[in-house]
Parts: structure tokens; C-alpha cells; sequence
């Protein structure tokens, strides 16, 4: 979690100085969703964020410096500057590359999962959604899909306030995990990294013993705009100060603390010497370098 905002602050430096393609979409304050829910997969399992899920892409081994590389549309970045963001994937990593549109990774997951059911292996699909990205069809035909063919396909509905400037009650009714379509359905403190964490384990679980697919609904709270060019003017100030007190990487520090299992002093440290250091080599990166089309 502390990696993900480590490289997303370095990313609105650099953003600033106009040195990235496009703008930044921060996942401040909702870390712990895109983070805890990727750490419980296995590594064969396979993934397909979207844009605010940056940190299952690190959890999954995506190094900051291809991230960085990426945002600046380097030749040697993860998709030869032909994508900016952090619409890249990989095999290896069991990452299946961001897709644009919102919803339309559901299917795509579904279909991964179905490939699993198929094949009897062992291993599941995840995949995230927002509350706006959930009123969407290729939200409701995927999930829909997936709960008649019983498919390992978990879906993290991600209920962070707001779909740019839109609130929840404005485009639905009733609460998120009610477009659950009869899938499993489970609803979680997004902030609290040790109960996404648990709620995702054991929606693998249900996964591989055949009753998925599994609707794991995570309270959050988007504390930025949609992204950098955006003020989030339309958010009430109160709302904000009151989510910035359940920030997910101070509870987990808080627990850690009582548990006495801190990291040594010098990790904070070195993590913000490894983010400084990989923007660096990927600012020096060539710009273009002998990329065909
Ligand atoms: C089908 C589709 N419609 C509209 C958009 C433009 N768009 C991109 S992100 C976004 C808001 C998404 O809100 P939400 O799904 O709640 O996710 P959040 O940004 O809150 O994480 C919109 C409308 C899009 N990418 N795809």
C-alpha cells in the first residue's frame, strides 16, 4: 500500500512538470482494496485491474519503474508508448492488461474463468469494478454469465463516493451489492486491509470449491478527484476529513504497532529511496527507440 502511494505521489510530481502522456488517477485512501485483495491470490491465479488498481499490479510484481516508464510513454516502456497509464499486463505475472471501457473486463474475466472451469484447474479470476462502472451492461451480462456457469471469478466492487462527479444514489438504487445477480455476495470495510484481505481468501475459497462466482463489495472513500485535472470541487470537505480519518495504511500501521511487528525504522526509507531512484532511470529512459508499429 505504502509502494502504490509512493509511486503515485512520484507520478503527480511528475505529471505536474508535464512530463506524463495524459493525467493520473490516484487510488488515495482506497490502497487497501487493489492491494489486500491481490495479495490473496496464488500466482497462478490472474488478474485484470482497472485504473485505480495500481497496487494489485505491484503486488503481482510490476516494478514502479515500469510504471514510470509507462506514464512517460518511453519506447522501453511495458507497451513501447503505444498505452499510457497503467493499461499494461503481462502472462508471466498473471496480469491481464486495463481496459478502457468501463464493465467490459467482466466478461473478459469470466471468460478466463470459465477457460479455469474447463481445463479443472485450480485457479481463480479477479477482476474490479466502481459503483458507476457497475451500472453498466457488460457489468450485468459478465456477472450474470458467471453466476449461470457457476464460474472462479471474483468481482471487488469498489464503493468509493463518487463515478467522476456522480454519486452512488444518483445512478442507483439501493446499496452496490444488491447487483449481485445472485453471485456470493460479501461486504467489506474497503479501509481495513486485514478484512479485505480475510473476505478475499475466503472468496477464493468459495471459488475453487465450485460456488463461485464471489461479489466482495469494499466501502471506500476516492479522496481525489477522478484524476489530477479534476478538484473534486463537487466533494463536501467534511465528507473528505472524516474518510481521511480511516486512512487504510494508518489503521494498518496502528495494528501492526500493537501486534509489535513494525517494520524496521530504515523501510520507509529505502522504500521512497527505490521509488526516487527507478523514476529517475525511467525519466533518463530514450524517449523513442527504434519501436515498429
Ligand atoms: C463504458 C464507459 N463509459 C464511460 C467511461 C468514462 N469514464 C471513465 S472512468 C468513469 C467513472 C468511473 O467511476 P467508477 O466506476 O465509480 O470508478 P471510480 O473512478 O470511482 O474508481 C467514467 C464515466 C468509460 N471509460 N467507459
Amino acid at each position: 500500500m505504502q509502494l502504490t502511494r509512493l509511486v503515485e505521489e512520484r507520478l503527480v510530481g511528475l505529471f505536474r512538470q508535464g512530463h506524463t502522456m495524459g493525467s493520473v488517477y490516484r487510488s488515495l485512501g482506497q490502497e487497501a482494496v487493489a492491494c489486500a485483495t491481490a495479495l490473496a491470490l496464488g500466482p497462478e491465479d490472474v488478474i485484470g485491474p482497472m485504473i485505480r488498481n495500481l497496487g494489485s499490479m505491484l503486488a503481482r510484481g510490476a516494478t514502479p519503474k515500469e510504471i514510470f516508464l509507462q506514464y512517460l510513454g518511453r519506447a522501453t516502456g511495458p507497451s513501447g508508448g503505444r498505452e499510457h497509464n497503467n493499461h499494461f499486463g503481462g502472462v508471466p505475472r498473471g496480469i491481464i492488461a486495463p481496459t478502457s471501457m468501463l464493465g467490459a473486463l467482466v466478461p473478459v474475466m469470466a471468460g478466463a474463468a470459465l477457460s479455469f472451469k474447463q481445463k479443472k484447474e485450480q485457479r481463480v479470476a479477479m477482476t474490479w469494478i466502481g459503483d458507476g462502472g457497475s451500472s453498466t451492461g457488460a457489468f450485468s451480462e459478465g456477472l450474470n454469465f458467471a453466476v449461470v456457469q457457476n464460474l472462479p471469478l471474483i468481482v471487488v466492487g469498489e464503493l468509493n463516493g463518487f463515478a467522476y462527479s456522480t454519486s452512488p444514489e444518483k445512478q442507483m438504487k439501493g446499496h452496490m451489492s444488491e447487483r449481485s445477480q445472485g453471485a456470493y455476495t460479501m461486504v467489506v470495510d474497503g479501509n481495513n486491509s486485514l478484512e479485505v484481505l480475510e473476505s478475499s481468501k475466503r472468496a477464493r475459497q468459495i471459488c475453487l470449491e465450485g460456488d463461485g462466482p464471489v461479489f466482495l463489495v469494499c466501502e471506500t472513500f476516492r479522496m481525489k478527484g477522478h484524476a489530477e485535472h479534476d478538484d473534486q470541487r463537487y466533494v463536501d470537505p467534511d465528507q473528505l476529513a472524516r474518510w481521511a480519518k480511516k486512512d487504510p495504511i494508518a489503521h494498518l500501521e496502528a495494528w501492526l504497532r500493537g501486534q509489535r511487528w513494525l517494520p524496521e525504522p530504515e523501510f520507509l526509507q529505502q522504500l521512497n529511496e527505490r521509488v526516487d531512484r527507478e523514476a529517475e532511470e525511467a525519466l533518463s529512459a530514450e524517449k523513442a527507440g527504434g519501436l515498429k508499429i
